[in-house]
């Protein structure tokens, strides 16, 4: 592995970011890992070396970059599936126009790699819903899906024009609980545990049996970097790679904790989300990733929610 490498990670102070952050720090050495986002979060690892950046601001970028001789950038700034609904131009804006200042970068060979997280949400309802291929029909219905279903298409021409080391997956949701959700359809599966323990009550914004691929963070954070640590032959797919670990609906996430909490409740009142989801597969195949780089999750339902539980549980035994 590279030591040498310089790294700048733009929204970092997310619910990705923060657990990226520290995950790149023990790999290349706190020095080497620059964060930046629109302000900062006290979420981020004690110690980080962090720069305000405005993901648009090319100028501001560049002059980051120079200063810190960054190669390598992870770009996470972008707004999710249901907040981008609620402003789907400055959605687009943000989400488009920091992608083009990164892979523009990456063309003028200011910089050697990026990353850039994609999205479950590039399918939509005409897409096959049950084992989801990685080639297949894609037709999102939603502003975020539209970008990121964009943005891949940009980043495939940028590496066969212009030979751009951009590396991509599509998460499915992402459960964590270091930090919050950012607005996202899947936001459900994580807000559940919080309300499991400090209230027994949870009502949901999705219907009960809403199937949707998930992920627990720490598979998620295994699976960017190991794509970002393949050599470069075996990344065969600069679109975007399916991923996937595991799926589950509001009903058996809820039966899963309530094994662990007895007197927990549930209720479901759908909202805009439930139409959003809907659209989405309800599993993933994907066994490009796992044959091209090894891909392979850890973290089953089971194994989730006692480590949601735990943790959150002593997170709140801190806070009083
Ligand atoms: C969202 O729900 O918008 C995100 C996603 C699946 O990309 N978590």
């Amino acid at each position: 592995m590279n030591r040498k490498e310089k790294i700048l990670i733009m929204g970092a102070c997310g619910q990705i970011g923060t657990e990226l952050t520290a995950a790149l720090q023990l790999t290349y050495g706190v020095n080497n890992v620059i964060a930046s986002d629109i302000k900062h979060s006290d979420k981020l690892p004690e110690g980080t070396l962090f720069e305000t950046l405005d993901a648009m601001d090319v100028k501001q970028l560049l002059t980051i970059i120079k200063k810190h001789s960054v190669n390598q950038v992870y770009l996470l700034a972008a707004l999710l599936s249901a907040t981008a609904e609620k402003n789907p131009e400055f959605a687009w804006k943000l989400n488009m126009e920091s992608l083009f200042n990164v892979l523009n970068l990456g063309k003028e060979k200011i910089i050697q790699k990026i990353y850039w997280p994609s999205s479950i949400a590039v399918f939509g309802p005409t897409t096959p819903r049950v084992n989801t291929p990685q080639f297949t029909i894609m037709e999102p219905s939603t502003v975020y899906g539209i970008s990121k279903q964009a943005g891949e298409r940009w980043c495939e021409y940028y590496f066969n024009k212009f030979n751009v080391d951009v590396r991509s997956l599509r998460y499915p949701g992402l459960i964590s609980w270091k930090s919050e959700p950012g607005g996202g359809t899947t936001d459900y599966a994580i807000h559940i545990f919080h309300e499991a323990i400090k209230t027994k009550r949870y009502n949901c914004f999705l219907e009960e049996n809403t199937t949707l691929p998930m992920m627990y963070m720490d598979d998620a954070i295994k699976a960017t970097t190991q794509l970002m640590d393949a050599p470069f032959e075996s990344v065969r797919i600069r679109s975007s790679y399916n991923l996937s670990a595991i799926s589950f609906s509001p009903k058996e996430i809820f039966e899963e904790i309530k094994k662990h909490i007895p007197d927990f409740s549930i209720s479901y009142l759908p909202d805009f989300r439930q139409k959003i989801a809907e659209s989405w597969p309800a599993t993933i195949d994907d066994n490009c990733a796992r044959n091209d780089w090894d891909w392979n999750h850890s973290y089953k339902l089971t194994d989730i929610v006692d480590e949601m539980l735990k943790m959150l549980s002593n997170d709140l035994k801190k806070l009083f």
